[in-house]
């Protein structure tokens, strides 16, 4: 009975030693025997990858410790959970993350240094864990680490993609993709479930039977593919919690296709079922579209069916009634991805639980919330004939979903016809489709913007309709990024200083008391401290620069930087053009004028899709300036062009902090939130940008005069848009600004070589071809003169150092940990849930 279970878990414990222990001596203990029995190497000679690895498991014990018993209070005190399903995670390294955390990152470091390694140098040794394109994925990592910091009772459910995000080269100023193999090395942060499986089933027909007197529709699928778990602790900071993020990876079915062996076919059979694997195989690298491909159609619900089947055996573990579920559980679609999950959950409800089709309807939209990242009108669409043959019952649920709310519609709207076509789930056509956002948003109970201008965008235009049928669904809920991460791991220097002038390191759970930096804000002595730990960030990254480009950087230059992934409408064209202004003014200047020119390093990364050829021809123009403005020897120190190639989260821990300036520039309206400026603003870094997105927000905290704001608002834009349609005729030569006339020549005339390769790049912005959709031509005369005021502002390092201090105080609100507390509370209704010491 129980008396005996308590004396075997006692025994156990007593055999265990009690807990891991934290001091530097353990710890080594902790990391030879690693060496020795873990990485299989001598005690006495092992490199610094060896160390990282003995060091990583070292530290993953301890994150087991916290991560069961986090787990085995969630399931004694059954709190509602959260299941945040989301398709991308851009973790990046976890060493120094986690040692954070657990808060053991000084006993790490002297248990390394007594054994002769340096922390910064073991850590420098992990790869990043590269499974997602961008904002949306990092974004999904910072929500990870506040949920945990935060207590709450929440797992994330993933892909293990074997290829993360391609490793971006350069070759002669052209992107290359390499496959990220990220996995070559061992991967000591997850632990294989293989005792975790699923089987995920495709294709096959739908049938119906007689089941106790009634029809009831049964699936027979054509195809088994089976998931296994890989398991990632997610520890917060200063609490014992540490959450799960479970990622799936695909592996042919362990059933045989008896058929096939025995007709002796032995050869094709292994090779079909190795075929399975190749599901999560690989990561599409668009962050933008994915339109109608069947792999990624089967990624998505290959992703939904193993979560959901993993969340359901939970619930019916611990509850015995469908009733329950939606006090029990909060099911988060992380876009449109997931949105499969929707039908998944119906189909589930339905035809295996057998509850009746209104009351498994009434329960699914009482779980699910939705949040969406884009501004983009024309969303993800599956086309009805590959879910026919991929899914076929899902495309039956998805229609009677569809006819079910269009006679509700009908009821309410009447029988307006053009509306009802526009609400539908499904869109008629040529070629019929599934429109994944009607779907999420009929069935959730919130939709989430995520900034104030995305919702009034969503509210106004995107969901215009939507809205008007339910108001009540849409919420803002602006992004932010974790202050763990993006201050405490990438910038240590500013960090002992944050927690030296506050006196407290309680703002890295508390951002909001950033805003205490400004009682310091006149301070000679602060003043001096902070100019110092930017100029060892810039120390370090001009270092990097070197190591990538052999191009040397003078510390006194303004360090510039546009960092994200190369878009249109982000406007990298026009950092471009406007470095070639600068270069044109410089050309044109006496030698007294150019001695009070502010140098400047301007510095530009990001990855482009591979089937993005404008935004490729982007790249290959930024280092067809960079060579001939970096070899003018006329030009010196005043200007450097320096593209920093494979952008992803380690490197931006490097160059954000690194950074004086940074710059945004998407065509307002464009940006759904960014995420990007907030790690700048955390960093002590000036912004110069439009009014997009969440900068609108951090205008509000900031105020006007401390960043460098530019370009058309909003409501100027499309404005501006209709007046250059209205131009049918291309442009007269006089009415573009001359500037900007006489850069677009240069390119266009071959200036930078590649004349012909240029033109379409070029036509983007010429009237009669691409007619400048971004509205660079427009933009540019504002654009100048914000650069020009970063100048100006720049030569006053009193003034541009209270401007940064002001920054960083301000960034408080940006922090994820406010975003997911506002969704803990607003949407999906969760308690925090925190595990005893
Ligand atoms: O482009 C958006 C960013 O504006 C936003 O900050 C980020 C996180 O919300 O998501 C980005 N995004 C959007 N990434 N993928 C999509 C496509 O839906």
């Amino acid at each position: 009975g129980l008396g005996e279970h308590r004396a075997k878990a006692e025994r156990m414990y007593s055999l265990m030693d009690g807990f891991l222990k934290n001091d530097p001596i353990s710890l080594q203990k902790d990391i030879l025997h690693h060496v020795e029995y873990t990485v299989a190497r001598s005690r006495f000679s092992f490199d610094d990858f060896e160390a990282y690895q003995a060091l990583a498991h070292t530290v993953r014990d301890r994150l087991i410790e916290r991560w069961h018993d986090t787990h085995i209070y969630f399931k004694r005190t059954k709190p509602k959970r959260l299941y945040f399903l989301s398709l991308e995670f851009l973790m990046g390294r976890s060493l120094s993350n986690s040692v954070i955390n657990l808060g053991i990152e000084d006993q790490c470091a002297e248990a390394l240094n007594q054994l002769g390694f340096e922390f910064e140098v073991v850590a420098e040794q992990e790869g990043d864990a590269a499974l997602g394109n961008g904002g949306l994925a990092r974004l999904s990592a910072c929500q990870m680490d506040s949920l945990a910091t935060l207590d709450y009772p929440a797992w994330g459910y993933g892909l293990r993609y074997e290829y993360g995000l391609f490793r971006q080269i350069i070759v002669d100023g052209f992107q290359h993709e390499k496959p990220d193999y990220w996995l070559n090395f061992g991967n000591p942060w997850e632990i294989e479930r293989i005792h975790v499986t699923y089987e995920v089933k495709f294709y096959g027909t739908v049938e119906e039977v007689e089941m106790n007197g009634e029809k009831q529709k049964v699936w027979i699928p054509g195809e088994t593919v089976e998931a296994v778990a890989y398991d990632n602790p997610i520890p917060g900071y200063g609490t014992r919690n540490t959450i799960n993020l479970r990622l799936w990876a695909a592996k042919p079915s362990s059933k045989f296709d008896l058929e096939a062996y025995n007709t002796g076919d032995y050869i094709n059979s292994v090779v079909n079922r190795q075929k399975a694997e190749t599901i999560s195989n690989v990561l599409y690298p668009d962050d933008r579209s994915h339109q109608g491909k069947e792999l990624r159609l089967k990624q998505q619900y290959f992703f939904v069916s193993a979560s959901l089947q993993d969340i359901m055996r939970r619930f019916k573990e611990e509850h015995t009634n469908f009733d329950e579920l939606p006090e029990k559980v909060a099911l988060h679609l992380n876009d449109t991805h997931p949105s499969l999950s929707i039908a998944e959950v119906m189909r589930m409800l339905v035809d295996e639980e057998h509850l009746g089709w209104h009351k498994a309807w009434d329960i699914v939209c009482k779980i699910f919330s939705f949040t969406t990242h884009t501004m983009v009108t024309d969303g993800e669409k599956i086309p009805v004939d590959l879910l026919e043959s991929l899914l076929p019952r899902h495309l039956e649920i998805l229609y009677e979903i569809n006819f079910n709310f269009m006679e509700e519609l009908k009821k309410r709207i009447g029988l307006d016809y053009s509306r009802l076509a526009l609400l539908s789930i499904v869109e008629e056509g040529a070629m019929k489709n599934i429109r994944m956002a009607n779907l999420a948003i009929v069935c959730s109970h919130t939709v989430n913007g995520v900034s104030k201008l995305h919702l009034e965008k969503l509210k106004t235009k995107t969901f215009k309709e939507f809205y008007g049928l339910y108001p009540e669904k849409f919420q803002c809920k602006t992004n932010g990024v974790t202050q763990r991460r993006w201050i405490v791991v990438s910038n240590p220097g500013l960090r002992d200083l944050i927690s030296k002038w506050l006196g407290t390191e309680a703002w890295i759970r508390d951002a909001d008391l950033l805003s205490g930096l400004r009682d310091h804000l006149d301070n000679a002595d602060f003043h001096l401290e902070w100019k110092m730990v930017k100029k060892v960030n810039k120390m370090r990254l001009a270092e990097y620069i070197e190591a990538m480009s052999g191009v040397k950087v003078s510390l006194d230059a303004m360090f510039d930087v546009q960092v994200k992934r190369i878009h249109e409408y982000k406007r990298q064209l026009l950092n471009i053009f406007g470095i070639i202004h600068r270069y044109n003014c410089l050309k044109n200047m006496d030698k007294d004028s150019r001695r009070k020119v502010v140098p400047r390093v301007c510095i530009i990364g990001g990855k482009a899709a591979p089937g993005y050829e404008i935004a490729k021809k982007i790249i290959k123009l930024c280092h067809a300036v960079a060579e001939k403005i970096n070899n003018d020897t006329d030009i010196g120190d005043l200007l450097k062009v320096v593209f920093i190639p494979d952008y992803n989260v380690s490197v931006a821990e490097l160059v954000i902090p690194g950074a004086d300036l940074s710059q945004h520039l998407s065509t307002a309206g464009n940006e759904a939130s960014g995420t990007g400026n907030m790690k700048f603003l955390m960093n002590g870094c000036l912004l110069l940008a439009t009014a997009d997105g969440s900068t609108v927000e951090i205008i509000e905290e900031i105020g006007e005069d401390n960043l460098f704001l530019f370009g058309a608002k909003v409501h100027e834009v499309e404005k501006r848009r209709q007046k250059r349609l209205s131009n049918l005729a291309p442009l007269q030569p006089a009415k573009i600004p001359l500037h900007f006339a006489r850069v677009l020549r240069m390119v266009r005339d071959g200036y930078f070589g590649h004349k012909d390769y240029f033109k379409s790049l070029c036509e983007t912005v010429e009237f009669g071809f691409g007619n400048d959709y971004y509205l660079l031509t427009s933009d540019f005369g504002s654009y100048l003169e914000a650069q020009a005021a970063a100048d100006k502002a720049f030569v006053n390092q009193d003034k541009w150092t209270r401007m940064s201090i002001l920054s960083v105080a301000g960034s408080g609100r940006f922090s994820s940990d406010r975003t997911i507390q506002d969704y803990a509370e607003s949407t999906w209704k969760i308690n925090p849930c925190r595990c005893p010491l």
